[in-house]
């Protein structure tokens, strides 16, 4: 073997090792979303990311968050949701005014997913807003929540009750936006 053979040789089995290491990772994030994650496979529209704020004292109200892809070829628009929960569900989204106060208001014509684009419902932007709930959301429980899309129908998701997404390790969204103080 001369030279340039070994060194091949060296390259093309490190090369195997980083391959072999990414599919690995990829399967282990796999397995760590596999849990959460919604799809509507005639659309390519895929619910990841999803949790929801523990209701805070007596209150009865809280937001969910989530990401929303849309893999298909046509745009898709979240249009309402639902839970068998709450008395009522809006999609809302936060803007800030002149006067840098932040508020929020239903979008009436739903949230729009482009085709190869995805939506971030996130603590200071687009949420779902849950009115009247039955009781108290505690963390590690769950809320059942209905959306529906105009074209991929209703997608049943079941949201996890924490501060954050949960497989990113419970971090703490707490004291990123006060975005839910007046209802
Ligand atoms: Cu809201």
């Amino acid at each position: 073997m001369n030279f340039l053979e070994v060194m091949m040789g060296r390259m093309t089995r490190q090369h195997l090792i980083e391959v072999g290491l990414a599919l690995a990772l990829t399967f282990v994030a796999c397995l760590f979303v596999a849990l959460a994650v919604w799809a509507d496979q005639g659309t390519g529209v895929v619910v990841s990311d999803a949790w929801a704020r523990p209701t805070i004292g007596d209150g009865r109200v809280t937001a969910a968050y989530m990401t929303i892809q849309n893999a298909g070829t046509a745009e898709d628009v979240l249009r309402s949701a639902q839970s068998p929960k709450a008395a009522r569900v809006e999609i809302h989204e936060t803007t800030m005014t002149d006067d840098g106060i932040m508020k929020m208001r239903p979008l009436e014509n739903g949230l729009t997913i482009p085709a190869g684009g995805s939506a971030s419902l996130k603590p200071g932007g687009a949420h779902v807003m849950v009115m009247g709930l039955d009781g108290e959301l505690a963390k590690g429980g769950t809320l059942p929540l209905t959306l529906e899309f105009e074209m991929a129908g209703p997608i049943e998701i079941s949201v996890p009750v924490g501060t954050g997404p949960s497989h990113a390790g419970g971090k703490d969204g707490s004291g990123a936006a006060p975005d839910h103080q007046h209802h």
